[in-house]
Formats: C-alpha cells, structure tokens, sequence
C-alpha cells in the first residue's frame, strides 16, 4: 500500500528474545531491543521446528521500532533463510525439532574433567551434531583451578585429574577442534575467550553444572546471570518450553546461555555420511578402497588403518561406531 509506505517499511533485525508472546528484536551490532510480534501467517518454508523463529534470526518486520515494552510493537513478516540452527528434538516421541538458535558464529562446547565428568559420547555426539549444521565449535574445557596450581606455579594441585584433562585435549585436538583449559576462578584465558566473542554471536553449550553462565559472567560481569541452577531437565517435558536469549557483551559480540540442556537430537543422516562429520575421517577416508565405505566390514579401509596407527583415537572410533548402531532413529546426544 503505497500510501502507508512510510509506515508499513520493511526493515531486517535480528531476535535476541523470545518470550512465548513476544520477541525482542535488535539492529545487531547495535543493541537497541524493540518489541514484536507474530501476525497471522508468517512466510516460512521449514515446518518442522515446533517454534518457527529462533534466537539469532534475522527476520524482516513492519513497523516503527519504539520500546520493549508491548505497545505498538513491530510486527515480524519473514524470517530470512538461516545460515546455521541448532536445534533439538522436542520429545522422545515426536519427530518435531525445537530451534535453540540460528545463524551462530561459534559454539563454545563447555566440558569439565570432574563435577561433571565429562561424557565423551555425549561431546562426540554435540560435535557431529554441530558439523552436520555447520557451527564452529570451540571446546572450552572449564574448571581447570581444579586440577592446575595457581597461574605462577608449575605444580599441579591433582596429577591424575591433570593427566586426565591432557588426554582428553589430546583426542580432541588430534580430531581437529581447538581445545582450550579455562577457569573461571583463576581468570585462565578468559582474555582469550573475550577476544573469541568480539563482533560474534556465539552459543555456550554443555552439560548443567559445567559453567557456562559462569563463564559468560567473567566475560562481562554486568550480565549476572544465575550460577548454580539446578538442574532442568525433569522441567523440559513436554510442556515447557526453554525460551533463550542474547546478550551483549561489553567488549563486543553477542552471547547465548543454554540452561539445563538434555541433549540434542541429531539430524537424520545416512550410515555413509556420519563419517563426514567427524574431520579425522573425513582426512583419510578418500583413501578407502570402497566408495562409499562404512569403515566398520569394509576391506581396505583407510579409516580403520589409522584408527590401528593410532592416528585416529580409538574412543573416537567407538562413538562412531555406536552412532551408526542407532540407525533409523533421530540420534540423541544424551
Ligand atoms: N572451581 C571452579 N568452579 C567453577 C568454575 N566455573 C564454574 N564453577 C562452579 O560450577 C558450578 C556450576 O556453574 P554454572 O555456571 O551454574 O554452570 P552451568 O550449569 O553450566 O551454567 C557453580 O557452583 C560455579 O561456581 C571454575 O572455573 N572453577
Ligand atoms: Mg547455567
Ligand atoms: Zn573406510
């Protein structure tokens, strides 16, 4: 309608909260969070997700951007075609997938040698997951002040928990993810993960407890976000809903706290395309006498000669192994 052009102009903003009613969009990188809503029928290809807009979405609204507060809000019209999402499966039952977050730069996979222990079938599963989506993923293994001494001294507080904490960087930095020790109370390279945030929205994830929103509150502790939640995983039934939210960091990108995760489903691949989510094969497997190869009967099998090389770890191998078990089924990650 030409006469409330004006008015009606299309302008793009990306959602940093969702509400249940409502969202808050921002013209990212500003940080000016202004209402929105959903109107009638949104133009939108993907019907699989249970919720249609996400976190990180850039999304196309009608209206003048005013306050967060809900009079007047924008309407939202369009959601833009999304770079990456990861999502995860609503409920052991259905097949529906529950957007956490769209067009993420990096996602930070928090892990902790002990309280929690860390799960490595869990992680490989996380890390396939974000391959298959297309995220970045830094492992960020937390808590290091357990095992480390203070920053001066070379003496370890834990030698077996250190010793443990070095395998483990070691199988994953073979694989080809960067690995890196942080600690909240000793400040050990939070600098780092500061300079990782800059000009990026990026995802904490992991098992409760590990210290995600700790973590992000080091990185700006103006955020003060609750530490030592619970646990929410008997609350994420069938009908709750986990809703997520962006925050500003004030040395620069944009940050995304999971709460009380339960694991993330999987997407449906086929037994010939898992190993091209897992980059120590995906070097190699060209190399297969077979095309494509499972690795698993194959003669020939250029994956399974560096899995007994050692160049491929053997726990690695396994989860592929047991990943490929759970065939025909949406593939969880816990
Ligand atoms: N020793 C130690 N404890 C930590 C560290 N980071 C977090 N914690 C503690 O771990 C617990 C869980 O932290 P929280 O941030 O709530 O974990 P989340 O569930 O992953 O968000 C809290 O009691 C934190 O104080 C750390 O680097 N070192
Ligand atoms: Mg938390
Ligand atoms: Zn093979």
């Amino acid at each position: 309608m030409a006469e409330n052009k004006e008015k009606n102009q299309t302008n793009r903003a990306v959602v940093v909260k969702h509400t249940g009613s409502h969202y808050l969009l921002s013209h990212l990188p500003d940080w000016n969070p202004f209402m929105a809503v959903v109107k009638g029928k949104l133009r939108l290809d993907d019907t699989t997700n249970t919720n249609p807009i996400a976190v990180g979405d850039i999304v196309e609204y009608e209206g003048t951007p005013s306050s967060t507060s809900s009079e007047n809000p924008c309407t939202i019209k369009r959601v833009l075609e999304r770079r990456n999402c990861i999502v995860r499966r609503s409920t052991n039952l259905s097949r529906q997938n529950h957007l956490i977050a769209a067009n993420i730069d990096r996602v930070f996979l928090t892990v902790t040698i002990k309280d929690p222990e860390v799960k490595l079938q869990f992680v490989d599963r996380f890390l396939v997951t974000c391959q298959a989506y297309d995220v970045p993923v830094t492992i960020l293994l937390n808590k290091a002040d357990v095992y480390r001494g203070d920053e001066n001294s070379q003496e370890l507080k834990d030698e077996d928990l250190a010793a443990m904490a070095a395998g483990f960087s070691q199988i994953y930095a073979n694989a080809g993810y960067e690995v890196i020790e942080t600690s909240v109370k000793s400040g050990l390279n939070i600098e780092k993960l500061r300079e990782l945030c800059k000009d990026k929205v990026v995802l904490f994830s992991g098992q409760s407890g590990v210290g995600k929103s700790s973590l992000i509150n080091a990185l700006d502790p103006k955020l003060n976000l609750k530490t030592a939640e619970i646990s929410q995983a008997h609350l994420q039934g069938k009908h709750t809903t986990t809703f997520y939210q962006m925050h500003p960091i004030s040395s620069g990108g944009f940050v995304v706290d999971t709460p009380g995760i339960r694991g993330f489903g999987l997407v449906n691949f086929s037994k010939e395309e898992l190993s091209n989510y897992f980059p120590e094969m995906m070097r190699v497997q060209d190399g297969c006498r077979f095309n494509p190869c499972t690795h698993t009967h194959e003669p020939g099998c250029a994956v399974k000669e560096a899995v007994e090389r050692g160049e491929i770890s053997p726990l690695r191998y396994d989860s592929y192994l047991a990943m490929l078990e759970d065939d025909g089924k949406y593939r969880e990650a816990e």
